[in-house]
């Protein structure tokens, strides 16, 4: 691919978004400079390929396509229906996964769609057997309130949101936790670590329709292969949230016992994470499931989204070369650079490091809440997000920890010696950080003190780090 051909499109896309709205041009400019200059150390966040993001920025954007290949509730999807095909083809052969729905738009509605699809699949209920053969008209006004009652009085294990766990899996601010009585496992407090006896016994006592496996901020691998144990030992479903970790299985670093796909009933996904795709979700499921997914939409998803169905195409395709491989191995080699880099200069880290793309530290060390160590390192060109730590004092909005993680970086080519010097950037901003006070004097969990001309230097040291490893080097917008 000439770099000639990237910089012509996408200045020409801004050309033509230029002469409607101006300021959207503009935006987007801008954006592209402040990804180009910041050190992007959110776990969750990535750089799409350009051809994964030209995929997104076309007429397949304004087609309707309810239904699934083959069988849609509109005409005229033929074309939709080679994407989605093919993505779910790429989905399939890289995960070696028995079915692939490549249809959910998030995270979220992924794992809306794997709810359904267990409910649909293992509630006992006459009245939900009567709607499933399409009798909805049959149903009585008792046969409602029988299926109302049976579908939300049902059970989900899944690892508390302090240890790592996902708000999406049962907590009360997210409409998992309104559909599903929740109960959590956490961690051992003394290590850090899952505990599986503890998992065990949890499930033993509460018996739970599914239990989850996943998380967004635990450093560590998951053995998939115990928690499948666990979930046949009480007839749970076993479910696998691998958002964050889908590129390191894409990529075959987290194999037999660690990779959910042949462990789990049903697993679900974002596509932006470590797998380096466009912003989306999919999930992937065993044979018995694969009825109740495909009805995704319409029973929780809006019409999908043919142009990021697309763009999920060119992006697993991506993911199936050798050298996805390398870029997941490098992503995890990364972070335990930058843990190794933390640690040895007194950083404190829950598990004491990661074997995984992500770092949380635990900033009460420093004398700092997730929050003002958050907005310190910020100033400082460090983009990074607070997050609770387990058993957090500071709970949730303020937290006690930092979550970093490496996939982006990866992905511009940084290596061992640029994390140990990310390392020494995040530590001399949370040594020269101190807590702050409201006006009353009493302390404040928000404020903070960092000498301003000291985050500037941090500053251009984060951009100097970056300026070999240019983002987007075949883009030139000028
Ligand atoms: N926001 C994503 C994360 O950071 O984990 C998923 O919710």
């Amino acid at each position: 691919m000439s770099r000639n051909a990237e910089s012509t499109a996408f200045r020409s896309a801004l050309e033509v978004i230029r002469a409607v709205e101006p300021r959207v041009a503009d935006a987007i400019g801008a954006e592209l400079t402040d990804q180009r200059e910041s050190l992007k150390l959110i776990a969750s966040e990535n750089y799409a390929s350009p051809a994964t993001l030209l995929a997104m920025g076309n007429w397949f954007s304004d087609k309707y396509a309810e239904g699934t290949v083959g069988r849609r509730f509109y005409a005229g999807c033929q074309n939709v229906d080679t994407v989605e095909a093919l993505a779910a083809e790429h989905a399939r052969e890289l995960f070696g996964a028995a079915h692939a729905y490549v249809q959910p738009h998030s995270g979220i509605d992924a794992n809306l769609v794997a709810f359904w699809a267990v409910l649909a699949d293992r509630v006992e209920s006459p009245a939900l057997k009567k709607a499933q053969v399409r009798q909805v008209n049959d149903l009585t006004e008792a046969d409602w309130f029988a299926l109302r009652r049976e579908l939300g009085n049902q059970r989900m294990l899944g690892m508390s949101l302090d240890a790592g766990g996902h708000l999406t899996h049962g907590f009360r601010p997210n409409i998992s936790g309104k559909m599903f009585d929740q109960r959590s496992y956490g961690t051992d407090p003394a290590t850090g670590l899952i505990d599986y006896d503890r998992v065990a016994e949890a499930a033993r006592e509460f018996k739970p329709l599914i239990l989850v496996g996943g998380y967004s901020a635990y450093p560590r691998k998951v053995n998939f292969r115990i928690l499948r144990e666990i979930a046949d030992s009480v007839g749970a479903t076993f479910m696998v949230d691998m958002a964050h970790f889908a590129g390191l299985v894409a990529g075959k670093v987290f194999t037999g016992d660690f990779d959910p796909v042949p462990h789990a009933h049903i697993v679900t996904t974002t596509t932006h994470k470590s797998l380096r795709g466009p912003r989306g979700g999919m999930v992937l499921c065993q044979p018995e499931l694969a009825d109740q997914v495909d009805r995704g939409c319409p029973m929780v998803l809006g019409g999908p989204l043919p142009h990021v169905m697309a763009a999920k195409a060119v992006a697993l395709a991506e993911a199936r070369r050798p050298d996805f491989a390398d870029y997941a191995q490098r992503i995890v080699d990364n972070a335990q650079a930058l843990a190794e880099g933390l640690l040895s200069r007194g950083a404190t880290l829950v598990t004491g490091g990661t074997d995984n793309h992500l770092v949380l530290i635990d900033v009460s060390g420093y004398g700092l809440t997730g929050r003002q160590a958050e907005q310190a390192l910020l100033d400082s060109g460090i983009v990074t997000n607070r997050n609770s730590v387990p058993q957090d004092p500071n709970g949730a909005w303020y937290t006690s920890g930092i979550r970093i993680g490496t996939p982006a970086l990866t992905t511009r080519g940084l290596g061992a010696a640029e994390m140990d010097q990310t390392a020494e950037l995040i530590h001399t901003v949370l040594t020269q950080t101190t807590a702050g006070a409201n006006a009353d004097g009493t302390p404040s969990k928000a404020k903070y003190n960092l000498d301003a001309g000291l985050a500037d230097k941090i500053a251009r040291q984060a951009t100097d780090l970056l300026a070999t490893y240019p983002l987007y080097p075949g883009i030139d917008l000028s």
